[in-house]
């Protein structure tokens, strides 16, 4: 398992970038407690527009077992 995190993932206009556990990824460390399988994870994704404006997206992760996705191999991250 080799990542490299990342300050941004980049967002070319108009097309669509993947996340996924072999890619791109969102990883959530130093967590204060464990999170169970089934949990819904509030996250906040601060996006920056072409302007310059920041722009704040409410998602909810749902939380997988450890076996549920492929393993990350040569994907990267972002936090
Ligand atoms: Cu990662």
């Amino acid at each position: 398992m080799r990542m490299r995190q990342i300050p941004y993932l980049p967002l070319p206009a108009g097309k669509s970038v993947e996340l996924s556990p072999g890619g791109y990824h969102i990883m959530l460390i130093e967590l204060k407690r464990q999170v169970k399988e089934g949990e819904k994870i509030p996250l906040s994704l601060v996006i920056e527009r072409q302007d310059g404006r920041l722009e704040t997206i409410k998602v909810e992760a749902l939380a997988r077992g450890l076996t549920a996705g492929m393993p990350p191999k040569e994907g990267e991250h972002a936090r």
